[in-house]
């Protein structure tokens, strides 16, 4: 077992197994390939104590808010995807990506960076699975402002992509909380399920912020530059790639930070693949710094594992060949 692995949680059963699943165009109704469970998984409760899903949608959720509204992503998604020129499994322009990617990390300077406050109740050591749960899709701008609180209170979260298209994840969404709306924590530790990406970082901040308040213009920065990575990346990160199906046995896990360069690629791939891992969030000062030396005998992110096949790297190119090869349809 590697050193970092966390149990096999699967906070939510999968809807197939416990309920018919809801009415799907063919085309998403397709079924999804497995790879070999390695050990029985265990349902743990965790998002059950948080909030049945099998409960009435929205019972039980400390702050509910009305359907999303018609989202500026809906007109820009088609957009996007022309410009971003399709199929994200196809070997890319290097220099492009990490260009976009490094003017969004400017964009969004100086949120999502550094530490800013560690929690003394620390959730998601590496000694023990993360109780948060955070339900989101990377070009999200308020899912950004999420991660970015979380990058900078050092919380570590299992993430749970929800990109268009998405054939679980948004069907978990739905049954939690009652609505398709972007992001949803559930936090498990204290039985809290929440939308509205302000509220929740307040939440954050309040729970592990050791008193600290959200920095100086997150909140607000949303609305100017939230939205810039969005459209520099082009909207990676925002559909699911038609070729994603396979689900993986366990939770891959990456070290990662909110703004950095790199990372982003990656996180853009792990949502398009619609791939649940462990985000370990490893901002400056962060106090996982160690374990990721000692992983990775670096401290650069991203460093991506993936407990069901035994791959490890830190280079981005390599991380996203391996993702599209590996998790893809017939591939
Ligand atoms: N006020 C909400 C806005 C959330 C929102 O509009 N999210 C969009 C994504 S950026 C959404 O959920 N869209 C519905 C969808 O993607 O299906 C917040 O701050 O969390």
């Amino acid at each position: 077992m590697l050193p970092l692995a966390h149990s096999t949680r699967h906070p939510h059963p999968r809807p197939a197994s416990r309920a018919p699943p809801p009415k799907r165009s063919p085309a998403r109704a397709r079924t999804r390939p497995r790879l070999p469970h390695r050990r029985p998984q265990s349902h743990a409760l965790t998002l059950t104590r948080a909030q049945p899903p099998s409960a009435e949608p929205g019972e039980n959720t400390e702050t509910t808010s009305a359907p999303a509204t018609t989202s500026v992503l809906s007109f820009l998604c088609p957009l996007l995807k022309f410009f971003g020129g399709g199929d994200p499994s196809q070997e890319r322009n290097d220099i492009v990506e990490v260009a976009t990617s490094s003017l969004s990390s400017l964009a969004r300077l100086p949120w999502g960076s550094s530490v800013a406050a560690s929690s003394t109740e620390r959730v998601g050591t590496p000694t023990s699975a993360p109780t948060l749960q955070l339900y989101e899709f990377e070009a999200c701008p308020f899912c950004r402002r999420v991660r970015e609180a979380m990058t900078e209170l050092d919380l570590s979260a299992e993430v749970y992509p929800c990109p268009k298209g998405s054939l679980r994840h948004r069907d978990v969404v739905r049954k939690i909380g009652g609505n398709e709306q972007f992001p949803l924590l559930v936090d498990a530790s204290t039985g809290v399920t929440m939308y509205e990406s302000g509220d929740i970082v307040k939440y954050l901040f309040k729970q592990y912020g050791q008193g600290k308040s959200p920095s100086f213009g997150l909140l607000e920065s949303t609305i100017f530059t939230g939205w810039v990575p969005t459209l520099l990346r082009a909207g990676r990160g925002m559909t699911m790639w038609s070729k994603a199906g396979v689900i993986p046995a366990e939770k891959l896990e990456l070290f990662s930070f909110e703004n950095n360069t790199y990372a982003r690629i990656v996180r853009e791939a792990l949502c398009e693949l619609e791939l649940p891992y462990v985000l370990q969030n490893v901002g400056e000062g962060s106090s996982k710094m160690s374990s990721l030396l000692s992983l990775a005998g670096s401290k650069q992110v991203p460093y991506l594992m993936d407990p069901n096949t035994g791959f490890r790297s830190g280079d981005h190119k390599t991380i996203l060949s391996y993702l599209f090869q590996q998790y893809s349809l017939g591939g």
